[in-house]
């Protein structure tokens, strides 16, 4: 028996983990605390990632091709590469670059050497067809960066804040924290309490009163859809108090008299009409926040899915500025980087509205957000009536026609495509629709670093994950599969550690790759890790981790203090008055929220028996007496019907969530359900969600959250 370190790579926390294994099989996987910033933890998910290797779930063990039957039939990787890069290639030469796209969903954010092959090959390649989950993820905080601008020296780190609000986030399930959400990704209970016990306040506003609420010190549980109120009466209290960072404010922002003049009438008691919570409660969470000296005002996806998302963003990320939450010159930066160091400057970076400019859309006039294009857009870039359109689609570890909703829509559009490959390493909604499906290797079976999460530790630390075992014969590593495609399209790449906001062609530091020598992933690791403060050696010495030997950073003082926040640009103004202005009744009784399960990722580990067994089916969970008004009892079938679609779910009661609320985890059964959710395993939430009515501006983000209901008894149950 051996015990190998190594990291989890099931979610962005990226904890560090010890692996038993016994003549070359995985036996158990342990948290191992000896150097890792979160200390010694282990979520569910990362307990169980043995489990989940050595078949706990059905992963692919072959790549598939389908037939014009529409079977699918196991193929080589070599045959299936050869048919693809052909594809490709003629495409390319018939309709020019832009004929492909790629989608990157999440299963592609951990796997290192595979997103930035990916993103040589798109760059080698001249497409501006780049599609994430960004986009219909939190893509309104990028809309908020490019209306608003940026602080230079970022927000302050948990550790360091005494008061946080979060909106809509619930890391102690999710794991979700820096930089948005302001918590800390692994072991989020644990850094809560001693942050508590340090003094911080923690103010949550969620309909639903999640775990992370545990820890809260203020609850305000609102109906979904109305933050842009709530943060604008919290701004209204900042600005008649005048409590507001004075100083920060005068010497990096713009645009004050326009908040004043549109907060004037956003009482604590109007949003709380609009919200249906208490004016006091937005009184007190004002004042708390008014009276603090460091601040950090952040959300999860609630807002960011809801309706009026880019106004919400905007006017949640209005009341961290008025707080001044963000660090300043000579405070500590704990986190300075290690694979990627960093230096953090106090200065305001002035808007930049990308998305105004080249290249445009051809189904939307909208441009590129940190250079890609809205996800909800795909289905109408394949579908659009021009020669640029779409005809190829690579799908990387992703299940786009689950996840952006609207299945009806977006199945249609990709039956259109010439090629569809989904790039996984399960079989998923949008796997089988595809032309190729290649397996894909699983974490222990390749190189990886903590590229990724090299930002995101409250604490500077690297740890590098050679391979355990053996990937299987029928499976490609994810970075194999672009670069043997772009082999075979005679592209030559150059391979770069490119990071959020920057544009891959203008990065300096490259390696070139030619398409006749195979690249070697360890050498790929060691070039990544090569701007690093650690030697690329120590790593391969430590798998443990390593923290860089290096002297405290702080955040330096301005060069130029000529940028500036524009607090309230007009489209944002225009996109209140038009909020304010909406009806509170819209006819439909209730609301359907976003919630997520400790023991899958989204589609990822929902089948494993684990998960099966805990979640055999996504109830819609609703608060009790909703459902004795309704003649519901526990556990009965119903309808669910929106302005868009009707699905059917199992009604469970829930106390934890506001009346008025029903709450539902997305990626559960069918693309479309066959009118019984527990044959199906679940019910598909994205059959409510439409991608052609109700977008919003700039991202077109669609409608996961706040989505107007009506839920009525089957009456067969
Ligand atoms: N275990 C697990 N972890 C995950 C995932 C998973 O599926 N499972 N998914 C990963 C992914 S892709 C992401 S993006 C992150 C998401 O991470 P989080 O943002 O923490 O996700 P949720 O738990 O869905 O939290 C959203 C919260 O918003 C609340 N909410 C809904 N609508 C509104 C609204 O209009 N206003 C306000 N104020 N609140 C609202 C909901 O009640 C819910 O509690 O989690 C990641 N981590
Ligand atoms: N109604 C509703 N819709 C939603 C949401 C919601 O809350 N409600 N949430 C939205 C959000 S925040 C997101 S992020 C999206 C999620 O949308 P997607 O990312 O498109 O969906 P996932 O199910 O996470 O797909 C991840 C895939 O990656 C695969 N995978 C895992 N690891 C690897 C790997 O190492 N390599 C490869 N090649 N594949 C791998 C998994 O098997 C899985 O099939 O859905 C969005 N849609
Ligand atoms: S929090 Fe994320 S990285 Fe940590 S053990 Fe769980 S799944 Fe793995
Ligand atoms: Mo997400």
């Amino acid at each position: 028996m051996e015990t190998v370190r190594t990291f989890c790579r099931n979610c962005s926390a990226a904890c560090a983990m010890a692996i038993e294994v016994d003549q070359g099989r995985m036996i158990s996987a342990r948290p191992d605390g000896a150097v890792s910033p979160y200390g010694a933890y282990l979520c569910p998910k990362g307990l169980a990632s043995v489990e989940f290797h050595n078949g706990a779930e059905d992963r692919l063990l072959n790549c598939l091709a389908r037939s014009a039957d529409g079977a699918f039939a196991p193929i080589e990787p070599e045959a299936a590469l050869d048919a693809i890069g052909a594809k490709l290639a003629a495409l390319v030469a018939e309709h020019g670059p832009r004929s492909v796209a790629v989608y990157h969903g999440t299963g592609a954010y951990r796997s290192t050497l595979g997103g930035l092959m990916e993103r040589a090959w798109v760059s080698a390649l001249g497409t501006p067809n780049f599609f994430s989950t960004m986009t219909i993820d939190q893509s309104a905080k990028w809309v908020t960066m490019a209306r608003m601008g940026t602080f230079a020296s970022g927000r302050h780190a948990m550790r360091d804040l005494d008061v946080a609000l979060l909106a809509g986030g619930n890391p102690v399930v999710t794991h979700q924290g820096a930089p948005f959400a302001l918590m800390e990704s692994g072991a989020p209970s644990r850094a809560l309490e001693t942050a508590r016990a340090r003094g911080m306040k923690l103010i949550l506003i969620d309909p639903r009163r999640t775990e992370t609420a545990r820890h809260a010190d203020l609850l305000i549980q609102p109906l979904p859809g109305h933050d842009a109120a709530i943060f604008a009466a919290i701004a209204h209290v900042l600005l008649r108090d005048g409590s507001y960072d004075h100083a920060f404010v005068e010497r990096w922002c713009a645009g004050l008299d326009d908040v004043r003049a549109l907060v004037a009438e956003a009482t604590p008691e109007w949003a709380a009409r609009r919200a249906d919570v208490s004016a006091a409660e937005i009184e007190l969470a004002a004042k708390w926040l008014g009276d603090a000296r460091k601040v950090g005002v952040g959300s999860g996806t609630g807002p960011s899915f809801s309706a009026h998302s880019n106004l919400a963003d905007h006017m949640i990320e209005l009341v961290n500025v008025l707080c001044g939450g963000y660090r300043r010159a000579g405070d500590l930066v704990r986190n300075p980087g290690t694979l990627r160091p960093r230096s953090f400057t106090e200065m305001a970076v002035s808007p930049s509205r990308g998305f105004e400019r080249k290249p445009k859309c051809l189904s939307a006039d909208t441009g590129q957000l940190l250079g890609e294009f809205p996800s909800a857009l795909l289905p109408g870039e394949i579908t659009a009536n021009s020669p640029d359109r779409i005809r190829a689609l690579i799908v990387f570890g992703g299940d786009p026609l689950k996840a952006m909703g609207d299945p009806a829509l977006a199945s249609a559009a990709f039956a259109k495509l010439d090629l569809l490959v989904s790039l996984d390493s399960r079989m998923n909604e949008t796997g089988k629709r595809a032309h190729y499906v290649i397996a894909a290797s699983q974490p222990f079976e390749r190189h990886d670093l903590t590229l990724a999460a090299d930002a995101l530790y409250p604490e500077a630390f690297a740890q590098y994950a050679p391979p355990i075992v053996a990937k299987p014969q029928g499976c490609l590593h994810d970075w194999e599969f672009f670069w043997e495609v772009s082999a075979r399209m005679g592209l030559p790449l150059i391979f770069k550690s490119w990071s959020y906001g920057q544009r891959f062609e203008d990065i300096a530091r490259g390696l070139p790759l030619s398409p006749a020598d195979r690249p070697d992933p360890e050498a790929l690791c060691r070039f990544l890790a090569g701007e690093g403060k650690v030697e690329f050696d120590s790593l391969v010495a430590h798998p443990e981790g390593l923290r860089p030997d290096s002297e405290p950073a702080f955040v330096q003082p301005a060069p130029d203090a000529s940028g500036k926040l524009q607090l309230m640009p007009a489209d944002v103004a225009a996109e209140f008055h038009g909020y304010a202005a909406e009806p509170l009744d819209d006819g439909y009784p209730l609301r359907l929220t976003c919630r997520r399960v400790l023991h899958a990722l989204n589609g990822a580990f929902r089948d494993s028996r684990a998960a099966r067994k805990r979640h055999p089916v996504n109830p819609a969970w609703m608060n009790p007496l909703d459902m004795a008004d309704l003649g519901l009892g526990e556990g009965v079938l119903v309808e669910i019907a929106s302005p868009h679609g009707a699905i059917r779910a199992v009604a469970r009661g829930e106390d934890r969530l506001r009346r008025g609320v029903v709450s539902m985890s997305h990626m559960f059964g069918p693309l479309v359900g066959s009118g019984d959710p527990i044959a199906d395993g679940g019910s598909n939430p994205g059959e409510l969600t439409s991608l052609s009515e109700v977008l919003e501006p700039i991202n077109f983000m669609p409608r996961f959250s706040g989505i107007p209901i009506r839920v009525s008894p089957v009456s067969e149950a």
